[in-house]
C-alpha cells in the first residue's frame, strides 16, 4: 500500500501545472509534462493512499486498510442512516450525520460546486442504542467498512456498541473523504476496513472561564475541535476567584455580583446548548465547582468567604485576588448544596469535579473566627495536620451535600493537593469515591503513591499539558510571557505509559490538557488549544508505545489543516512546504 501510485480510477481531464504522485511511499509533486498516464491528484487524495495510516488522526489502534482507488462522491446524495430507529441513539446519529455533512462541506472551497459522483449511504449499526450518556465504561470502539455495491453505489457500514463508538467511526470516515481541488471532485477510497478503539477512556480539555470570559461560540469551536480529534471530556472550570459567570438558578446573586458584566454569563439556555452540541460530538460536559479555595467575586455578600482581596496576596493565596470559603460557617454548605443541585440538574454528570486545589492554610488560620473555632474543637492552628483536619471537615460536608443532590455516591474528581499527600490521602479521600487529577509533574513520587494506593487518576502534568502561559507573566510583569511554551512534540510524547509507567494501567483513566485563562480569552483560545490538544488526543487515544513525533508529523500537519477548515484558529506550526514535502 505504501508503494502504491496515486492513480485514480477516474480519468482526469484537468491539465494542472503539477499534481501529486505517490512515489516510494511519499507524496511527491510532479510537473504534468513529466508524467504520462497518471490522472492529476491533489495532496490530500495522494496522502490518503500513500501516507501512514491513511493520514488519519488520531491513528486507529486496530487494523487500517484503505484502497488507493478513489470514487467521486456526490455531496448531495450522502445519507447517514441509523439502523435502529426510535432509540435514544438514533436521534443522536441523525444529528451526528448533520455534523458529518457540515464537515465535508467545510472541505469544499467556495468557488467549487462539485457535480456528479456516486451516492454514499452510511449505515450506522449500534448494538446498545439505549445509551445516550457517556460514562467511564462506555464502549467507544467501532468498525468502519467501506465498499461499492454491485449497482455502483457507495456504502459505508459503521458498527459500534454505542453511539459514542459510532460517532468516532463517522469522524474517521470524514477523514477519508477529501476534496480534490485538481479534479474539483469529492473523493473517497472505494474500499476500506478499519477497526479502532481508544487506549484510555478519559480524554479531555479543562477550560477556565473565570479569569477571562469565554464566549459560547469559542466554547463551541473548542468542542468541534475535540470531536474531530476524538477527545471526549470538556471539563468546565466555570468559576474561580476572578469572576463568577455561572448563573445558578437557586443562587442568582453569585453571578449578579460576580460576573464581569451582565452579558458575560452562562445561562441555563447557554448550558443546554453547549451540552447538546457536546453530546452530538461524543463529549461529556464535566462541571467543576472549585472549592474551598479559588472563590471570591460573587461571594462578597454571603459572609462565607474569607481573605477576599487580602494583601499582600502572596501570604494568602497563589494568585490575586485571594478568597477562600470559611468551613466553619454552617450556611456555606447550604449555598454549596444549592449550586451542586443546580449543576447536577443541568449537566446530569456521570462524574463531578470538586476542585480542591491550592488551599492556603495561612489564610484560614489568620481569620479570627476560624482560629477560635479550631481552638474550641481542640485543633492547633500551628499544626499542618490540624489544618488538614479543618479542610477534611469542609470536604466531607461538601461531599455529603453533593451526594444528597446527586441522589447517589457520584464519583468525584479532585486536583492533587495537601489532601492527596501520602500521609493524609487514604483517610481524607477514600479511593472508592475519589478520582485524582494530577497536575504536578509526572516524574515525582505522587503518581506512584496514588497508583499504589489504588486510586484512579487523570494525568495533567503541567510540564506537558498546561497550554496557558502561566500566570508568572502578569503577576511579575517580567519579560517572561508564555515561558516556557510547550511545543506539540512534548505533548505528543507525554503518553500515559511514559508518565505513570507500564503497570496499573487500569487505574489510569487518561489525560487532560489545561487552558487556564489568566492570559487567554475568546480571541486566543483556539490558537492556545490547537493544534496541541490534537497531539494530546493521539497520545491518549492511540498511546503509541514509543511515541515519535517525527513519524507523526505529516499526519499532524494534515490534521491541523482539517481543524482550520472547521473554522478553528489553530496555530500554524511549520511552513506549508513541510506539509508538502515528506522525508523518506
Ligand atoms: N487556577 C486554578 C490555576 C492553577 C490551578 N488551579 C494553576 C496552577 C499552577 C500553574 C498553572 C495553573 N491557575 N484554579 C492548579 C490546578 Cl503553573
Amino acid at each position: 500500500l505504501l508503494l502504491a501510485t496515486c492513480y485514480s480510477s477516474v480519468s482526469g481531464e484537468p491539465n494542472p501545472v503539477w499534481h501529486w504522485q505517490c512515489l516510494q511511499g511519499t507524496c511527491q509533486k510532479q510537473h504534468y509534462n513529466e508524467t504520462v498516464s497518471s490522472s492529476p491528484l491533489s495532496l490530500p487524495t495522494c496522502r490518503l493512499s500513500c501516507s501512514d495510516a491513511a493520514g488519519l488522526w488520531p491513528k486507529p489502534t486496530g487494523d487500517v486498510s484503505v484502497s488507493n482507488i478513489f470514487q467521486n462522491v456526490n455531496f448531495n446524495s450522502i445519507d447517514v442512516v441509523p439502523k435502529q430507529s426510535n432509540s435514544p441513539s438514533s436521534k443522536l446519529v441523525r444529528e451526528a450525520g448533520k455534523v458529518f455533512k457540515e464537515q465535508i462541506q467545510a472541505t469544499i472551497p467556495r468557488r467549487f460546486n462539485p457535480k456528479g459522483g456516486k451516492s454514499l449511504l452510511v449505515d450506522v449499526d449500534i448494538k446498545n442504542p439505549s445509551f445516550s450518556r457517556l460514562t467511564l465504561d462506555t464502549d467507544e470502539s467501532y468498525t468502519l467498512k467501506l465498499s461499492e455495491t454491485s449497482d455502483g453505489r457507495l456504502n459505508a457500514l459503521i458498527s459500534a456498541q454505542t453511539f459514542f463508538g459510532a460517532r468516532h467511526g463517522l469522524q474517521t470516515l470524514n477523514q477519508l473523504i477529501v476534496f480534490d481541488d485538481l479534479k474539483g471532485e469529492l473523493l473517497i477510497p472505494s474500499e476500506a476496513l478499519i477497526t479502532d478503539k481508544p487506549a484510555y477512556p478519559y480524554r479531555g480539555i479543562v477550560l477556565d472561564t473565570s479569569r477571562n470570559y469565554i464566549t459560547i461560540d469559542a466554547i463551541k469551536r473548542t468542542l468541534a475541535g475535540m470531536g474531530a480529534s476524538k477527545l471526549n471530556t470538556f471539563h468546565w472550570h466555570i468559576t474561580d476567584s476572578h469572576s463568577f459567570p455561572y448563573v445558578s438558578k437557586s443562587r442568582p446573586e453569585l453571578s449578579k455580583y460576580g460576573a464581569y458584566s451582565p452579558s458575560k454569563v452562562y445561562t441555563d439556555e447557554d448550558i443546554k446548548q453547549i451540552i447538546k452540541y457536546a453530546t452530538v460530538r461524543g463529549i461529556r460536559v464535566l462541571p467543576e465547582f472549585d472549592a474551598p479555595a479559588h472563590v471570591g467575586e460573587g461571594w462578597q455578600n454571603t459572609g462565607f468567604v474569607t481573605c477576599l482581596n487580602w494583601q499582600p496576596w502572596q501570604s494568602y493565596c497563589v494568585e490575586p485576588p485571594c478568597g477562600q470559603l470559611d468551613p466553619t460557617k454552617d450556611g456555606v454548605y447550604d449555598v454549596l448544596e444549592d449550586i451542586y443541585g443546580d449543576m447536577i440538574e443541568q449537566f446530569q454528570p456521570d462524574i463531578f469535579h470538586m476542585g480542591g486545589d491550592e488551599v492556603n492554610f495561612h489564610c484560614w488560620k489568620s481569620t479570627p473566627n476560624i482560629a477560635e473555632w479550631m481552638q474550641r474543637k481542640g485543633l492547633n492552628v500551628s499544626e499542618e495536620k490540624d489544618l488538614v483536619q479543618l479542610w477534611r471537615y469542609f470536604q466531607d460536608n461538601a461531599l455529603q451535600r453533593l451526594d444528597k443532590k446527586a441522589k447517589r455516591n457520584i464519583p468525584v474528581v479532585m486536583w492533587t493537593s495537601h489532601l492527596t499527600d501520602p500521609e493524609y490521602l487514604t483517610n481524607a479521600l477514600p479511593k472508592d469515591r475519589y478520582i485524582i487529577q494530577i497536575w504536578t509533574t509526572g516524574t515525582d513520587a505522587q503518581v506512584g503513591t496514588l497508583l499504589e494506593n489504588g486510586y484512579k487518576v487523570i494525568l495533567s502534568n503541567y510540564d506537558a499539558l498546561y497550554f496557558d502561559c502561566g500566570f508568572a507573566g502578569w503577576v511579575t510583569s517580567g519579560n517572561n510571557w508564555c515561558s516556557p511554551y510547550i511545543g506539540w512534540q512534548k505533548v505528543y510524547s507525554n503518553t500515559p505509559e511514559k508518565i505513570a509507567g507500564p503497570t496499573k494501567k487500569h487505574l489510569v483513566l487518561g489525560e487532560e490538557a489545561a487552558l487556564w485563562t489568566e492570559q487567554a480569552d475568546s480571541a486566543s483560545v483556539d490558537s492556545r488549544l490547537w493544534p496541541r490538544a490534537a497531539a494530546l488526543a493521539e497520545a491518549v487515544w492511540t498511546s503509541p508505545a514509543n511515541p515519535s513525533w517525527e513519524a507523526a508529523e505529516q499526519r499532524f500537519l494534515a490534521h491541523r489543516e482539517r481543524l482550520v477548515e472547521l473554522g478553528i484558529g489553530a496555530d500554524a506550526i511549520e511552513p506549508e512546504w513541510c506539509l508538502q514535502h515528506e522525508e523518506n
